[in-house]
């Protein structure tokens, strides 16, 4: 297992749509692992390939709220077969959005198809904050992150924030300095 580097907006591959898997093979299992273990080490709930310069249909999920408990979830290929009509908002953050959270609506309830770590093909109806991730995950997959579904406004504001942190800091780093990281644990994924 290897921790593998995440991505941040903007870069281009976070906004390109990623290609099927056509069997969940030793090389597919693998960066399932990885990914698996990225997501802990971050931390966060989930995952999807992109976020790691992988341009394949695989996602990891383990949501452990009060209300969820899901344990580690491997979805090669997902899609959402059936969604509610109601929607729900939560707070959402990125892991390659670092540190910016927005409201985001979506469906509910979702009914989810996907290959799981073995290849076998499973369906799983997801709620709560599962239904908000998968959700999310998938949207990873075709190239889109939650600042796409807000308006364009904040979109700016945040993408032009996060490319001034990067500079910020790559110029630090070539200053030689410690990086000055702040956590906010209000908004610890
Ligand atoms: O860790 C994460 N938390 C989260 C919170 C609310 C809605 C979606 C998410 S997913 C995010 C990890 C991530 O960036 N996955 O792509
Ligand atoms: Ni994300």
């Amino acid at each position: 297992m290897a921790i593998l580097p995440i991505l941040t907006a903007p870069d281009p591959r976070l906004k390109k749509k990623s290609l099927p898997v056509e069997t969940v093979d030793a090389g597919v299992r693998q960066l399932m692992d990885d990914m698996l273990e990225t997501m802990y080490a971050a931390p966060g709930i989930g995952l999807a390939a992109p976020q790691v310069g992988v341009l394949k249909r695989v996602i990891v999920l383990d949501i452990d709220r009060e209300d969820v408990k899901t344990g580690p979830l491997f979805m090669a290929n997902p899609e959402i077969v059936e969604a509610s009509d109601d929607d729900v908002i939560y707070e959402e953050g990125c892991l390659s959005v670092p540190e910016h959270y927005s409201d985001v609506a979506r469906p509910a309830e979702v009914r989810v198809r996907y290959l799981d770590h073995e290849g076998n093909s499973q369906e799983m109806t997801c709620e709560g904050l599962l239904a908000t991730c998968v959700q999310h995950e998938i949207d990873h997959l075709d190239g889109i992150l939650f600042i796409d579904h807000i308006s364009s406004l904040k979109r700016n504001m945040i993408l032009r924030k996060l490319l001034k942190a990067r500079k910020e800091k790559e110029r630090d780093e070539a200053e030689g300095k410690a990086p000055a990281k702040a956590q906010d644990p209000e908004h610890a994924l």
